[in-house]
């Protein structure tokens, strides 16, 4: 069946029902979004000329919303607990509505056995039957439940499912024995690897590699209490392109027209300032701030509070109390500063803030958070470093949109608001962006929201993981001695191109997605990860890619000198170090990581271009 555009969202939101705070938040943002979401299908419809797309069956399972999980999340919902992952969920769900995918959605381990088929009482069924879904969303507390209470009912999709493991690389995912083996060089051993398989993790923060490949995670200190699932790496999907080890999933903020850019261009109010952080305890210790802010700007917040100004809030403050969003949206309307004390990491408030004109000012944190050195951190399956409160605003979107200072240095902070205080508003609707007018501080800003958290780009980023990610297919093997063997019928010719290399693809290879003619290869400097030494060259590290360039031409046509090359289980791999002249090639495929990096080693790299405003989609990968 086809894929049609779906604009009017009533059954979505019915099938979302209400009956929980967040399910009423979610609901509440989807009917507000639902003109937003209509242009967006449109738009894209025509982009992609409207091209024939397969009707998916597509289950949504929210593990954190289910009481068996405890759901800690519903009861904040209006207390001024996290909003940010039902903002993910809520959008997620609409974009795969209006994709005119056929959406079933649960939010109880006992609509999960449901929709899956599992009779009530029973933990197993009959080996008979397809797996009823071509893709299931859920989070690692949905993956928990499915390993938890199905696992041997899962047995029952193992005939009709296509394999994506060789033998030889075969781990026991859950601990179960052989089923049966369907194919020559495929297996399926246990019938719940083979369903992994059509299953993506909607993950916050991320998943590296080494935290996601049990053996190595345990044996090389990665194991935290949520990795180990041996997933293909880009079965993680994150709320910004942390590392693109994963896919970035992402969500949408609110876009202006024209009309109400000139709303807002009215409307602000040159010493507004709201802060960021709707529970009280975001806003302790940060009295010397506020304080400073409050000789320049009235200071606004939206504390959640029951009956009694909380202490940590200063009584100059004005405090709303938590609003609903859109309400919150209308005070953004007004100020000209958001400001961030640190707390919380990467939420979508900032990305609303700017979207509705506002200066995003936040601390940069140095040394950088992660989980070596952070509570929050702690248990997060990634070493990622967070260099500022939201680095996707820092080094995503920056200036004149969002300044990052050190918040250590009182006078570092006072510049800044100074600075910001001088900033004169501006609104045109041709340029895309702020423009600076001249060389002084003083310039000019407007309201801007990435194309990527856009409905529309959210939608075109969706469709292209839908249609082109295949996680279950055989993946093309990659034996690292010979370029030429990477894939049957297949033969890789490398284009010298000064520092970068491109490579040519026999026209008789198989099609691969992303489209090979964007694969860039590069070197790494000493102890950069794939990811910085993409970057530095205007790119993106590709992970799809690695398979073809751990083998020695690559290292070959990077004019490596290895004396000895070693292949190991290792997630820095494919790598170098110069001064040793020992090369390094991966063995497993699970192990490719953009994110890994070695003291000595200098990483060999497959990186990709990107479309302007996407960095999720290469420029021919639509
Ligand atoms: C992040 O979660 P948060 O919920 O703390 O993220 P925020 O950026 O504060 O905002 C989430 C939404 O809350 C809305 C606002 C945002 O869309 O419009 N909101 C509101 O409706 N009323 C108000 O008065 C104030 C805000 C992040 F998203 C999570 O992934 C993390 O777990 C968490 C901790 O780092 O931070």
């Amino acid at each position: 069946r086809q894929a049609a555009f779906r604009t009017d969202l009533s059954s979505l939101l019915t099938q979302v029902g209400t009956g929980k705070e967040s399910l009423s938040f979610m609901r509440q943002r989807m009917g507000r979004l639902a003109m937003q979401w209509a242009a967006a299908a449109h738009h894209l419809g025509l982009k992609l000329h409207h091209r024939w797309r397969e009707q998916k069956k597509i289950l949504v399972h929210v593990g954190f919303l289910t009481e068996e999980s405890g759901d800690v999340f519903s009861p904040k919902v209006l207390k001024g607990g996290p909003l940010g992952e039902m903002v993910q969920w809520a959008d997620i769900l609409t974009a795969l509505y209006v994709l005119g995918h056929n959406l079933r959605i649960s939010i109880s381990v006992k609509e999960l056995q449901g929709f899956l088929g599992v009779p009530p009482g029973r933990g197993s069924c009959p080996l008979t039957g397809p797996l009823p879904f071509d893709l299931i969303y859920t989070d690692y507390h949905g993956l928990q439940q499915m390993k938890q209470h199905m696992g041997l009912s899962l047995k029952k999709h193992n005939r009709t499912i296509v394999f994506y493991r060789t033998r030889s690389t075969f781990s026991d995912w859950f601990s179960f024995k052989p089923v049966s083996v369907i194919h020559d060089n495929y297996c399926c051993y246990s019938a719940v690897s083979c369903t992994v398989c059509h299953i993506r993790v909607i993950d916050t923060f991320g998943t590296e590699p080494a935290y996601n490949h049990e053996e190595y995670a345990t044996l090389h200190g990665y194991r935290t209490n949520w990795g180990y699932w041996n997933l293909n790496s880009r079965q993680y999907m994150t709320m910004f392109p942390h590392t693109p080890d994963n896919s970035f999933m992402g969500f949408v903020s609110e876009e202006l027209n024209e009309t109400e850019r000139h709303r807002v261009q009215q409307s602000k109010v040159n010493n507004v300032a709201v802060v960021y952080g709707k529970e009280a305890s975001m806003w302790k210790g940060k009295e010397k701030f506020l304080q400073i802010l409050h000789r320049y700007m009235e200071v606004h917040g939206t504390v959640y509070y029951e009956t009694q100004r909380p202490p940590e809030v200063p009584a100059f403050v004005k405090n709303h109390g938590l609003l609903p969003q859109q309400e919150l949206q209308q005070l953004l309307r007004k100020a000209k500063l958001f400001i961030g004390f640190g707390f919380p990491y990467e939420g979508p408030a900032p990305l609303e803030a700017i979207a509705n004109g506002c200066i995003y000012l936040q601390p940069r944190f140095h040394p950088p958070h992660s989980s070596l050195n952070h509570e929050f951190f702690r248990g997060k399956p990634t070493s990622r470093e967070v260099s500022s409160q939201h680095p996707y605003a820092e080094q995503y979107i920056g200036r004149p949109h969002v300044m990052t200072v050190d918040y250590n240095n009182s006078e570092e902070f006072e510049t800044a608001v100074r600075e910001i205080m001088r900033t004169k508003w501006f609104l045109t609707v041709t340029k895309p962006k702020a423009i600076k007018l001249d060389e002084s501080s003083n310039y000019w800003v407007e309201p801007y929201l990435p194309y990527e958290y856009t409905c529309e780009g959210m939608l075109e980023r969706v469709h292209a993981y839908i249609e082109h990610q295949d996680f279950c297919s055989p993946e093309a093997p990659f034996p690292p001695e010979n370029a030429s063997r990477v894939w049957p019928g297949a033969l890789f010719t490398l284009l010298p191109n000064s520092t970068l290399l491109g490579w040519a693809r026999n026209t008789t290879a198989p099609p691969y997605w992303p489209p090979m003619s964007a694969l860039r290869l590069t070197a790494s400097a000493e102890g950069q990860s794939c990811v910085e030494a993409c970057q530095t060259s205007g790119l993106v590290c590709e992970p799809a890619y690695f398979r073809f360039v751990n083998n020695k031409e690559a290292l070959g046509s990077l004019e490596v000198q290895c004396d000895v090359v070693e292949l190991e289980m290792n997630h820095i791999f494919p790598a170098f170090s110069v001064t040793q002249r020992e090369c390094g090639l991966q063995k497993e495929a699970l192990l490719f990581s953009c994110a890994g990096f070695g003291a000595k080693y200098r990483r060999v790299c497959p990186c990709r271009d990107f479309r302007r405003g996407q960095v999720a989609l290469c420029r021919d990968c639509l």
